[in-house]
């Protein structure tokens, strides 16, 4: 079976993957919903029905684990998140129909009739298993609350998932070497009865379905290997309080995996719009259950799995309809790194809007900087380089020039036809922009109003109207009539990118109704005949605004380095890891000698002097006298200590580590300090200042 072109008669949902409601929001979650966005806002320009939905994921442990780290309850702490996210979305245009969360009524009781219609239907049975557990707090260990090592590759991974390997999803039992991540012990096991959904029922159809699937290759080509092979049975039952209850009699201590009712919330949620705006507005049983539509799920690519074998059997093993399309994106990296949100190395999603920044810029950025599923490298020299070159020098350099001209000489738009070539440039883009959406290609859709600005700086720098308006009015007329329509059909088709700068440029021409409402034929609509003077679009990023933006992001990366030590956490571009058992680092395997222990110049110092560095949040800077001589050190101790009554402190310092600049000021050598508090550390008798430590 192949589907129809976009439009189709039917109605869409297009769908994001549901953030945990467990930590800020960086701009690496920010890549799945500015996509799903720009692609539920373009397929509207086409004409098709579409409802854009989400909802925060508020089960499991990913959230229990981090609301007891901050000894709150996982409803007080997911509501919260909850809260910020359904806030910050819209900031970067990110509109939601419906946006939901998996703990609400809609999603509880629906996930419970699934369940109901998976029993009926003979897809579930019970099954004794080992569950990790950890005999010193006596407790379960579902999940995040084990970790050891991918029996499938060998990394370090989660109780549930290989997130640093192979992104495989892991049953329970399977990690090896099992650590409780509650005590740090190594778990042990507990036999216990849980609910298995039975996943070899859909292998069959889960192959033809792979084949019909469309969206991105990794989507479809990641799965055939696991629905070739044997289709382990997913237990979708947990030994925890928080989630919701299995509706099986006699189960009520067991709550269903996150996995069965995060992905059941797109129902829910497009249920929830449809109560909303009534049934004749938009029907959520059409696509997702009694007729047609198109479902499409936009989401990162370490959950491909769970969305392209898991989810398809649970919708068809209830009677729902299946996916048409999954759109499985990469990550976001920082210079070339994977964010770290347990270093502070990520650009945080309050941050960029707290600098001022339009949204659209970062929109553009995530969207149109390298292939979809790529990881996308994020930098501030880069971000400039394309805000200034495209956006502002190209696009905005454009339609200023153009409408600036056209108001100044004929008050608004020309008397005149456009012209046969710019019509045709314009039917072109209109055409690829259709087809950039059906490829599921948003770079390729989103840079179709591009390219037509580009077009239309060769096409004035080529006629010279500014000179035409003396020697041939007319002539003048029809170069300013096309420049006036290149900019209208470029507002339209950059709107789902760019829905700020759209707007804002449908004001600038006056034209009526709302440019979120344009449809692609809108591109050769006539548009109105007066209009006022422009503005710019678009700011320029200046380079001190760069090299400040640097300075901030290496002094927090710095002062969350000083108080971690060496070993690196990365992060899964989602939430945050969880930390090592009890909180401490796995002691080291590597040994050292004493040679080597010898290099190392440890001092006792005395501190003269301690004041904050002006414009940084964390870093101060000391005088440390180490006998022969005093030292200036900086430290990332501003908002840990009282820095007026650290003068005369007996301290521990690393003498020859190499100089460093931090945040301007040069720090040579190292306060040694304990944890994230940075407990400095001291001597117990009265050793002198400039005593080596060995
Ligand atoms: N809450 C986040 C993730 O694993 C997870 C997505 C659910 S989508 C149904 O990326
Ligand atoms: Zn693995």
């Amino acid at each position: 079976m192949s589907h129809d072109d976009y439009p189709t008669d039917h109605p869409a949902v297009v769908t994001c993957g549901l953030p945990y409601a467990n930590g800020d929001l960086h701009i690496g979650h920010l890549r799945t919903y500015v996509s799903g966005d720009t692609l539920a806002r373009s397929l509207r320009r086409l004409g098709q029905q579409t409802a854009f939905v989400s909802g925060s994921d508020m089960h499991g442990t990913p959230v229990a684990v981090n609301a007891e780290k901050k000894g709150v309850t996982p409803e007080e702490f997911a509501l919260e998140y909850h809260e910020t996210y359904a806030a910050t979305f819209p900031e970067f245009g990110i509109e939601f129909d419906n946006y939901g969360h998996t703990h609400d009524d809609t999603n509880t009781e629906l996930t419970r009739e699934f369940v109901r219609e998976w029993i009926e239907n003979d897809h579930i049975y019970e099954k004794e298993i080992q569950v990790a557990w950890d005999p010193e707090v006596d407790q379960p260990l579902p999940d995040r609350f084990v970790e050891g090592t991918c029996p499938y590759c060998g990394e370090k991974a989660r109780g549930d998932e290989c997130d640093e390997g192979c992104q495989r999803h892991l049953e329970p039992g399977e990690i090896e070497d099992p650590v409780s991540t509650i005590t740090g012990n190594p778990a042990e096991y507990r036999a216990r009865e849980h609910e298995f959904l039975r996943l070899s029922d859909f292998q069959e159809y889960l192959k033809g379905f792979l084949g019909r699937l469309e969206g991105t290759d990794n989507a479809r080509n990641q799965p055939k290997e696991w629905v070739e092979g044997e289709l382990q049975d997913l237990c979708i039952t947990r030994d925890m309080d928080w989630g919701i209850e299995y509706p099986g009699e006699g189960k009520e201590d067991l709550v269903l995996y996150v996995w069965v009712d995060a992905p059941i919330e797109y129902v829910a949620s497009t249920k929830q719009y449809s109560e909303r705006v009534g049934e004749e507005v938009f029907d959520w049983t059409e696509p997702w259950r009694d007729g047609d539509g198109e479902l499409i799920h936009v989401i990162g690519r370490d959950i491909i799995q769970h969305h392209t074998v898991f989810w398809p059997s649970m919708l068809r093993g209830a009677g729902y309809n299946e996916p048409r399309a999954v759109m499985a994106s990469g990550f976001v990296n920082l210079d070339g790194k994977a964010f770290s949100t347990s270093r502070n190395r990520a650009i945080w999603a309050d941050d960029y809007l707290a600098e001022g920044f339009d949204p659209d810029l970062l929109r553009y950025y995530l969207v149109t900087t390298g292939g979809f599923q790529q990881d996308v490298d994020f930098s501030w020299e880069r971000f400039q380089e394309r805000v200034n070159g495209e956006l502002v020098g190209n696009f905005g350099n454009f339609v200023y020039r153009s409408l600036l001209f056209a108001h100044r000489n004929f008050e608004g738009t020309p008397a005149a036809d456009v012209s046969e070539e710019v019509l045709a440039e314009i039917d072109d883009a209109m055409e690829e922009f259709r087809d950039g959406l059906n490829d599921y290609s948003l770079r390729e859709a989103s840079q179709t109003g591009i390219r037509l600005s580009r077009f239309g700086n060769e096409y004035i720098q080529r006629n010279e109207p500014w000179k035409l308006v003396d020697e041939n009015p007319e002539e003048a007329a029809q170069v300013i009539r096309d420049c006036v329509q290149l900019a209208k059909a470029a507002a339209v088709l950059l709107e789902p990118i760019l829905p700020h700068a759209a707007e804002r440029l449908w004001a600038q021409l006056e034209e009526g109704g709302s440019v979120h409402g344009a449809r692609l034929k809108d591109c050769l609509d006539a548009p109105p005949e007066n209009f006022g003077e422009p503005e710019a679009l678009f700011e320029k990023v200046e380079d001190e605004r760069v090299e400040a933006l640097n300075e901030k992001l290496e002094e927090r990366v710095d002062t969350a380095n000083a108080d971690a030590n060496e070993e690196e956490t990365v992060d899964d571009g989602g939430e945050d890891a969880p930390e090592a058992p009890t909180g401490l680092e796995p002691l080291s395997e590597d040994r050292i000698g004493f040679e080597e222990f010898q290099d190392l110049d440890v001092r006792v110092g005395e501190i003269e002097l301690a004041e904050g560095i002006e414009g940084a949040d964390d870093l101060a800077r000391l005088e440390v006298n180490i006998g022969v001589e005093t030292r200036q050190i900086v430290a990332g101790i501003k908002r840990l200590h009282d820095l007026d009554t650290l003068p005369g402190t007996r301290v521990v310092i690393l003498a020859n580590l190499e100089p460093a600049e931090l945040f301007g000021v040069e720090s040579n050598g190292m306060l040694l300090a304990a944890g994230e508090d940075a407990d400095l550390l001291t001597t117990l008798g009265d050793s002198e200042p400039g005593t080596k430590i060995r």
